[in-house]
């Protein structure tokens, strides 16, 4: 397969690079794209060096697959460009996900409703992803009516600028600010733009993509994003009412036996999911798996993965892969 990366350069670019590399997806030619300021700049893929070429160079190589992560303007400009010329576009930006004739895709819920003609493929929002993959067993089990989450993301999903801010206010440093407020031992209850009715951009994507994804509006959700100064993945606290009562040891077995799921949960010997150790992991981390006794049918779990891995990387990785091997590309 002929790969091309969109925005090869950046934080999620360079994970997608390394993702494709130990994954060992079947790369006859690597292809890394980037904006014009970036062409001819070199990035490594499997030990060797490749130049990063601009946009029309890349549609002109004919690649099978295109992953992009440029960002929503560049997406929107450049995606239909490339599908026009019959490469198959996986998207990391918000550009395509609710647009009802695009799909947005977590291979292990809904990539069977992939098909050849899905030119323009959306990845969704990283803490969105790593809540489904744990709301979906258990919704086909004990079929969810409301969830209540609160997010500890880290500052990667802002990207590069964000890494420096921290690291430059911890050695007290001057330097660029991304984040309205200092982030170095503080907390930011605001991620993405304030919208009218008093949410995040971010908070309503946790919202509306969970329901497209799992192909059920009738799921409710209400989200609280938040900022924290770490580095290795975003946390989530996740209060999920279901409309059956559960039995404890089913739903840690429910989990443990799901693909791309690992269960932390031991925590009298302080074994819980945590940034530092998910960090560079491919799975979503789950424990801290509880009854809420304070209402019936409510669990209680705290749920962490890699922002740039299965939030990003891993996942869109994982679309091209079920396309390569379903002859789909
Ligand atoms: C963050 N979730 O942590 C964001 C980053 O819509 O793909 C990813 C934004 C997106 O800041």
């Amino acid at each position: 397969m002929k790969v091309a990366v969109v925005g090869a350069t950046g934080l999620v670019g360079g994970e997608i690079l390394k993702v494709l590399a130990e994954r060992n997806f079947p790369v006859s030619e690597i292809i890394p794209v980037a904006s014009e300021r970036s062409i001819g700049k070199k990035i490594s893929f499997k030990g060797k060096e490749f130049a990063v070429v601009g946009y029309e160079t890349a549609i002109a190589m004919k690649p099978n697959v295109a992953i992009f992560s440029a960002g929503g303007s560049s997406s929107l400009e450049m995606a239909p460009k490339f599908a026009a010329a019959g490469i198959t576009v996986v998207d990391n930006s918000s550009a395509w996900r609710m647009d009802p004739t695009k799909k947005l895709v977590v291979p292990e819920i809904n990539a069977n409703t992939l098909t050849s003609e899905d030119k323009i493929i959306a990845n969704p929002n990283c803490s969105t992803i790593q809540m489904v993959v744990v709301l979906n067993p258990l919704h086909k089990k004990y079929k969810i009516k409301r969830v209540v989450v609160s997010t500890y993301q880290s500052v990667t999903g802002t990207g590069k600028a964000a890494v420096d801010q921290l690291f430059d206010e911890r050695a007290g440093k001057d330097g660029a600010k991304v984040y309205p407020h200092k982030i170095d031992l503080n907390v930011l209850p605001h991620i993405d733009v304030f919208l009218e009715n008093g949410y995040t951009k971010e908070e309503m994507k946790m919202i509306l993509e969970t329901k497209k994804i799992m192909m059920d509006e009738s799921i409710q959700v209400t989200a609280t994003t938040v900022r924290i100064p770490t580095i290795g993945g975003h946390s989530e606290a996740v209060n999920i009412e279901f409309e059956n009562d559960f039995d404890l040891a089913e739903v840690r077995a429910i989990l443990e036996k799901e693909e791309g799921i690992i269960v932390q949960d031991d925590p009298k010997n302080f074994v819980y999911p945590m940034p530092i150790t998910a960090h560079g992991k491919d799975e979503v981390f789950v424990g801290r798996i509880r009854r809420d006794e304070s209402q019936k049918n409510t669990l209680n779990v705290w749920i962490v993965a890699d922002n740039l891995r299965k939030g990003a990387a891993t996942n869109a990785v994982q679309i091209a892969e079920y396309l390569a091997a379903h002859n789909l590309i």
